[in-house]
């Protein structure tokens, strides 16, 4: 017999229901009468329906006899299937594919001066923060590892209201113009006949927009970068991409670029690392910070600021209206304000992930738009998308969209409804005194700039728009030798799979107003006589100073925090070896995985016995930063017949990652042909205190200077 106990927030089964009426979204259990209920078997709720029925028997439905018709009066039934039968919301049209994480926003260094926000106003004021990152053309089923734009967008519940910084980790965009953006999608998406390629711009459609807009091609140098593959959703940077203002309390404005920047630095995969990703965990990044954030190593990016006034906007050599543009930080210095911490996931993948809604019209009194003709679009089309997507204008009813932060309105009624205004008056004015409701505050409230406006009404771009070319020189000059390797080969490997070939020449003409050496590289690359050059609205300006701060290698960490170790083991490896880099590996706060010939683990040569995280085939070298061989004379005969261990070899060597290694373990190199190129990017583990000598190495997170050994692209 079922026994009734009181309900309890921390039990595991008060957890699964969540009620959305509770104030501030707090998880409650819906039970008959409040009430949870044991079960026979274990501490279980009662299974109940959305009504809270009891329900008796959830395995057969009701039948007239065993053999007989199910009845039309199985509530229990028809609800379940029903409910089931809408489970689906339209995905996203872009950035479908996300995961999120909460946390918290602090601010580190008032800017009493500049704005009112009222979270930048005092040092340690914390708010709660909800950030949803995302690949943007995939559909929600898509791998992580697309080459793809990541969308970071980062929801602060102030105490002033939900302020949504909805960016990307690049910080310019592909157009200038809002009205370009369904076009830009429908491009990059699958090609609509066919529905194919899923998440990919290496096809036709995209090229042929791409290649017929040139204010795309500062975009394009990002794509193509390693930007597009990060490693790690904890190692990429975030942008507001367009110009805001702040405001101060004076109503004086400052103009602003925000940065998120992460504490463990920048890193990338190779091109060939992402695509093996993509079939070996097609949930790589989800993983990942999952993993993360489930350990205590929680991600932290600072918040930095870019501010400048008209002044500086005026002598700018590009519009700072213009999204497709940056400001490099060597004009304006990027100044910290505050920091973003990540340490809780969801409890519910869809209440939470799904169903946020960001807005960028969602802003807070003391921070304002520009007059990006993009931002200005982007503020009517989110919460158009979000009305559809969740199906009603009470969207911000839903825990994880409602402020938290007291709020009070007239707006009342249609789908969904969860808070009403209470009392008589629903309206104002009215004269209901003390009853009647909210009142407007002008001290407090929300004013905009008083930016004057003048001109003729009319469809144009401004002039100073026009340059395509310039930054995306300066993006590419700023790129280490690597770097720029690998934008050529991106682009080849991207136009190899247009088929159309006058598409990819009208690329290439755009490549050479960039930067010569990349156009022609490209070109022969495809096996393509050099076009004439494209014409250019606008000459580029060619002496644009390079920018460290564009390069992802000129910004690695310096230390291998972090990142994750594949340690491949057979049975009889040595103890102490393991001992020794494992301890290594903690001091660094490096995490790492024992691969094995068997998921039952090995026996170490002190006969300790070792679970493994992965059988070898399933933990091929590319789900890891930087690999070791610690076997066994034994082992390592029995793995050298072995193709899953010769290609966990070949692809760390191939992805110029730092192999540590045990001496029976060059019976592995010799199979796996890498015998003979051992280079400064193998270290040898020949005693416990070479773990840390290995780490050491590892800090540089590549071993780059084996790239020319392996790719026949690759500069000499
Ligand atoms: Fe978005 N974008 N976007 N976008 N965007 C959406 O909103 C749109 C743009 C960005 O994790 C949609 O809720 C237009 C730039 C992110 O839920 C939609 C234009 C930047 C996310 C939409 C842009 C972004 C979106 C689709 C051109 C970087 C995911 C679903 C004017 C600064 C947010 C949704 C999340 C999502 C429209 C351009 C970032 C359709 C019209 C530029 C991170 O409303």
């Amino acid at each position: 017999m079922a026994k009734t106990r009181a309900p309890s927030r921390t039990t595991k089964a008060a957890a699964f229901v969540q009620d959305s009426t509770k104030k501030g979204g707090v998880a409650e259990t819906f039970g008959a009468g409040g009430e949870l209920h044991q079960m026979s078997g274990g501490d279980v709720a009662t299974l109940t329906t959305q009504q809270g029925i009891p329900v008796a028997d959830d395995q057969n439905s009701l039948k007239q006899g065993p053999r007989g018709p199910t009845l039309l009066e199985d509530f229990h039934f028809r609800e379940k299937i029903f409910h089931f039968d809408h489970e689906r919301i339209p995905e996203r049209v872009v950035h479908a594919r996300g995961y999120a994480a909460h946390g918290f926003f602090e601010c580190t260094a008032p800017l009493t001066d500049v704005t009112r926000a009222d979270l930048l106003q005092r040092k340690g004021e914390r708010v709660p923060a909800f950030v949803r990152f995302s690949t943007v053309a995939g559909s929600k089923g898509s791998p992580d590892l697309a080459r793809d734009v990541r969308g970071f967008a980062v929801k602060l519940y102030t105490k002033e209201g939900n302020w949504d910084i909805v960016g990307n980790n690049i910080p310019v965009f592909f157009i200038q113009d809002a009205i370009k953006f369904p076009d830009l999608i429908h491009a990059a998406k699958p090609e609509p006949d066919r529905d194919f390629p899923q998440a990919q711009t290496a096809h036709d459609n995209f090229w042929d927009f791409i290649s017929l807009t040139p204010e795309s091609m500062h975009m394009v140098m990002w794509i193509m970068s390693d930007r597009t593959i990060p490693r790690s959703l904890r190692f990429m940077e975030g942008f507001g991409v367009h110009t805001f203002r702040l405001v101060n309390a004076k109503g004086k404005s400052t103009f602003v670029k925000f940065h998120w920047k992460p504490k463990l630095g920048l890193q990338s995969v190779a091109w060939n690392e992402a695509v093996k990703i993509n079939g070996a965990d097609p949930d790589f990044h989800r993983r990942d910070l999952w993993n993360a954030i489930q350990s205590g190593n929680f991600p932290e990016w600072e918040l930095g600021v870019q501010l400048f006034d008209d002044a500086f906007a005026e002598k700018f050599d590009f519009d700072v209206l213009d999204p497709t543009k940056l400001i490099p930080e060597e004009l304006v210095p990027v100044k910290i304000v505050g920091r973003l911490v990540l340490d809780r996931m969801p409890d519910n993948f869809f209440a939470e992930t799904e169903q946020v809604a960001f807005c960028t019209q969602n802003i807070v009194p003391g921070v304002d738009f520009s007059n990006d003709p993009l931002l200005q679009g982007r503020n009517f089309s989110y919460l158009d998308t979000q009305i559809k997507r969740l199906g009603g204008p009470n969207f911000t009813h839903i825990p994880i969209n409602a402020p938290k932060c007291p709020y009070a309105h007239f707006q009342q009624d249609g789908h969904m409804a969860m808070k009403n205004p209470v009392g008589r008056a629903n309206y104002e004015p009215n004269s209901w005194g003390a009853e009647g409701g909210p009142r407007e505050n002008p001290a407090r409230g929300f004013t905009s700039f008083a930016e004057e406006a003048d001109g003729p009404k009319a469809r144009v771009r401004s002039e100073t728009f026009s340059d395509h070319y310039s930054q995306a020189r300066q993006f590419f000059i700023s790129q280490t030798g690597i770097e720029q390797t690998h934008i050529a080969n991106a682009l080849v490997f991207e136009l190899s799979k247009v088929e159309r070939e006058g598409i990819r020449g009208r690329l290439v003409s755009h490549l050479r107003n960039i930067d010569a050496d990349l156009a022609a590289t490209v070109a022969d690359g495809l096996g393509l006589p050099l076009p004439a050059a494209a014409k250019a609205a606008r000459a580029p300006i060619t002496d644009l100073p390079a920018s460290d701060a564009l390069s992802i290698v000129n910004n690695g960490p310096d230390s291998f925090k972090g990142r994750k170790i594949g340690i491949l083991m057979t049975d009889g490896a040595d103890a102490e070896l393991f001992a020794g880099l494992t301890a290594a590996c903690d001091k660094e706060g490096t995490d790492y995985e024992v691969i094995a010939p068997k998921i039952g683990g090995v026996v170490l040569s002190d006969k300790q016995k070792l679970p493994a995280k992965q059988k070898i085939d399933g933990g091929p070298s590319v789900l890891y930063d930087a690999v070791v061989l610690l076997v066994s004379e034994k082992g390592a005969a029995l793995l050298a017949k072995d193709a899953p261990t010769k290609d966990f070899i070949n692809d760390a060597f191939a992805h110029c990652k730092f192999i540590g290694y045990s001496a029976a373990a060059k019976v592995l190199f010799q199979a796996a042909g890498v015998r003979d190129k051992t280079d400064d990017g193998f270290v040898a583990l020949k005693d416990d205190r070479d773990g840390a000598k290995f780490i050491k190495a590892c800090r540089a997170l590549r071993f780059w200077d084996r790239e020319s050994a392996v790719d026949a692209d690759a500069k000499q």
